[in-house]
Parts: structure tokens; sequence; C-alpha cells
């Protein structure tokens, strides 16, 4: 194949890469129109057996540069356009124009974040970025440290790997034999990853607490409190608190200051899991929601998910001082963190992780930070609360839907049942609770066989199948919520 770094491959290598961009221009055009479909679902049998030509099995013999073109055409005409304005399944969505193009700079470069050897730009971009974002928690400027990682769930683990070596450094050398039976507590609606860690860390599931909520879905003060001293009773060693800011299913926001209470109290690690609620701290009207958040010892917050920032944009930021990150996870691999270097070594960041190689995922944040500024994150946050708004207020003058909670949404979450005609009638109960059951399921999988727009239902608690529609998208439109609510008439009628 000729291509660079063939000599004389120049004009092949720009006239592939430019079919590539017109390929890919192409599908960002398509992307924001309404008459184009979300998914062009196919099951995965079907997707392994081959369609249309297109093939995922791999031969021995290279395919020209042509039919790499048809490839990359297909890959993208199979996927799901999770940036369209009527796709409302997950917490990331939408395509940032300027942050693709931080994304395509960050591959071009492609060059690893363990050493500001072979990163000083990224290195120090990163320092500046978490900075930013940890003078938005209120952090001074003498406290805070910080790293990026690939998604919530890992970012959710360094707290708890760094609440555990703050109390128990000796864990690092000597294992959990060495140190008491750990106690964690998180709410019942938080994100699985809190018991996720738990199970990675050898700290187990069982040792996490559950606490419980109020109908809204925010933990109750109160029953922190008597949890932590029930687990004291039963012998174990209470460290770890995760409040919740922005839960996954109904967007709420747990009261951080009477949290933050609760761990000065008992001396416990506050983390704040604000992967999908981070983002509001960038407005001005929605802030207040995360008060007490500065208290906190550690905080997740995810810019790929309500900032819009192209996936993978997570963060960890550590209060504590910045020497904690280093000591709990660094191993000074002599062929990579070499300390008699001639800069300064505290830059090679890759020590503070528990990866060795790590992505670039600061550059496109920094480059759409540049393009917005602060208004430009707050105008687009607040259009997509204003967007919740909007469906709240049209169900609750509905008579098909049913919201699953009354109060207005706190975060873009909207969480609601359809009731076709006949549970209309039926009374609240057992038996309405099968039937409803059923509905979500049914609707969604009509929806992505039509593919028209896309929306998640999960059950949680006592709650039969729910839809949850979320909005982080500020592509989409009023319009766009008209047209989910019919077409779930449309597909859910009977
Ligand atoms: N907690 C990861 C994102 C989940 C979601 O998009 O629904």
């Amino acid at each position: 194949m000729d291509l660079l770094p063939t000599e004389g491959s120049e004009e092949a290598s720009r006239h592939f890469l430019q079919e590539i961009v017109n390929i890919l221009l192409a599908y960002m055009c398509k992307l924001f129109k309404r008459s184009t479909k979300v998914l062009d679902f196919h099951h995965p049998h079907q997707l392994k057996e081959g369609l249309e030509g297109f093939t995922l099995e791999l031969s021995d013999q290279p395919e020209n540069l042509e039919q790499l073109l048809v490839d990359c055409r297909d890959t993208l005409k199979y996927g799901v356009k999770t940036g369209h304005p009527r796709f409302f399944n997950q917490l990331s969505s939408g395509l940032d124009i300027i942050g693709l193009a931080g994304e395509w700079l960050t591959s071009t470069a492609n060059t690893n974040m363990f050493t500001y050897e072979i990163s000083p730009v990224f290195i120090l971009m990163e320092e500046v970025v978490l900075r930013k974002m940890m003078d938005m928690l209120g952090w001074s400027n003498e406290e805070g440290d910080g790293i990026f990682c690939p998604g919530g769930t890992v970012s959710n683990l360094y707290s708890v790997l760094l609440a555990r070596y703050h109390f128990f450094p000796e864990v690092k050398s000597r294992g959990m034999s060495a140190i008491p039976r750990l106690a964690m507590f998180t709410s019942s609606h938080s994100h699985y990853s809190i018991q996720k860690s738990a199970a990675v860390l050898g700290i187990g599931t069982e040792n996490v607490l559950l606490v419980k909520c109020d109908e809204r879905g925010k933990m109750i003060p109160g029953e922190l409190e008597s949890s932590i001293a029930s687990a004291k009773d039963r012998g174990l060693y209470p460290f770890y608190v995760s409040a919740t800011a922005g839960t996954t299913v109904y967007g709420a926001f747990d009261p951080l200051n009477d949290i933050a209470d609760i761990c000065e109290r008992h001396g416990l690690w506050m983390h704040v899991d604000a992967a999908w609620g981070g983002g509001l701290l960038m407005s001005k009207r929605h802030r207040v929601k995360l008060q007490g958040i500065d208290r906190s010892s550690s905080v997740t917050w995810n810019p790929h998910k309500m900032m819009g920032v192209p996936l993978q944009c997570a963060t960890l930021l550590v209060r504590k001082k910045v020497s904690l990150n280093f000591e709990c996870n660094q191993l000074c691999a002599e062929y990579l963190f070499q300390p008699d270097k001639h800069y300064d070594t505290s830059y090679d960041t890759g020590d503070k992780t528990i990866q060795c190689g790590r992505h670039v995922d600061v550059f496109k944040l920094w480059l759409m930070w540049k393009a917005k500024g602060m208004e430009g994150f707050e105008s687009q946050i607040n259009k997509c609360l204003e967007n919740a708004e909007y469906l709240f207020d049209k169900l609750k003058n509905r008579t098909d839907f049913l919201l699953v909670f009354e109060s207005k949404p706190e975060h873009s979450n909207v969480c609601f049942w359809y009731l076709p005609h006949s549970l209309r009638n039926l009374p609240p109960g057992c038996e309405r609770d099968k039937k409803l059951h059923a509905v979500a399921p049914k609707i969604k999988a009509k929806m992505m066989e039509e593919g028209l727009t896309m929306i998640g239902y999960q059950p949680l608690g006592n709650k039969v199948n729910f839809f949850r529609c979320v909005f982080s998208n500020s592509a989409t439109q009023r319009e766009d919520v008209d047209f989910l609510l019919d077409e779930i008439v449309r597909l859910g009628h009977d």
C-alpha cells in the first residue's frame, strides 16, 4: 500500500485522507437532519454473516484503498448515530465539531500521557484544565490534584483506592489482611461502579452499605448516619462515603452539605460521583444543586457527558495534597520514570495511575473550552435542562403517560411510563405493574427496528420498567421531544 511513510506517496496519502474526510463530513451533515434514521438495526448474527458485501472477517490478502473507503462508509452506516438530535438513549451524546477536530489531532500526535518527555504540551494542558475544574469545585490553589481516567467507573475506583491508602498506607505493600474489615457507604440509587470498586479492591461488595433514598432518589442523611453506626457496632471500619451529584437514572443530587457534616463528624473520606452532574457547575442557574461539593475529598466529573466532549473524557479530582496520588500508585519503573531526568519529573504523571499507557483525553476538552468559553458550555447545558423541563411539563398534562416522580427534574433526566389503552383503567397494583413492566421493552424493540428515535428503559427498586429520557445533545429541539412522545404513542398503541 503506497501511503506515507513510503517515499513519494504524499499525494496518495492526501487523496486517501481527503476521501475519508469526505465520508465523515457526509455522515455529519446527514447526522443532524431529522429525515436521517438514528439507526439501521441488525441482529448480531446478521452483522456477523455480512450485509450487502460488508464483512467483519479479516483475510490474509490486503484490501485496496477503494475497498477500505467502502468499509469505512459501511461501518458508519450500520452504527448508531449517537449525535442525532433524536437519540435520547445515553448520558453521552451529540457530536461537537471542535471536539472532533481535537480527537483527530490527538490521534495524529499519537503519543502517550505517561511522561512529560513525550507529551510536554498535553501534560501541561492537563494541569491547566484540571486546575480550572478544581477552581470550579471551590478548592483553593493550595489543594487539589487530578487525573484523566478511562471513564467514570475508573475514576470512582481511583477514589476508593486513594481513600483506602489515605487511612491505611500499609495496604500497598502488605495487602488487605494487614488492615481492618472496611465499610463503604453509598446510596441505593448510586452507580454500580462503587460496588464494582469494592469487588476489584478486595473490600467486597457485602461491605458496601447501600443507604436508603427518598422518593426523589436522594440519599437520606439520617439513614447514612444510622448505617455508619450499625457498621461500627458490627466491627467494621467505615472509611468512605460516595455521594452522587446526578444519579444515572433519576438525575438526583444527594444533599452534599448534610453528607459532608456526617463525614466530618466520623472522619470519613467523602467522594462525590458527579460524573453526570458535574457539568452543571458550568451553569450559574444550576450550580446551586452541587452546593457542598467544595467540602468533598474527591470528585468524579466526566466532560464526555453533560459537556458534550467526544468520548472519552473523564476525570478524577482529589482535594488532598498532590503527593497522595503519587504515593498511592507509584512504583518508579526505572525504564520509564528515571529520577535523574533533566526536567521536573513530577510532570511524569503516569506513575500516579494504575495504568501504564494513557490516552490523551485532555486536548479535545481544552480546544472546546477555548472555542466556547465557560459561556458556551453554560448555554448548551441550560438548553438541555430546558428541554427536560419542556418534556416534564408536557407529561404532567397527559393521561396516557405517568411520571415516575412528580417533582420537577433537577437534571436532564425525565422518567415516565407510557400507559397503553388497555392499562389506563386498571387500578395501580400488582396486576397493572406486571403488564406495565412489559410495555417499555416492547416499544423499545419496535423503536429500534424502525430506527427513527432511541430512548432507554429500566426497572428501579420497586418500580417496574419505565422510560428514562436524558438530554445531553444541544442539537435537540422541542420538535424532537414532541416527536419522541408521538413515536411512543404510535408504537405502544394497542
Ligand atoms: N454510567 C455510564 C453511562 C450510563 C448511561 O449512559 O446511561
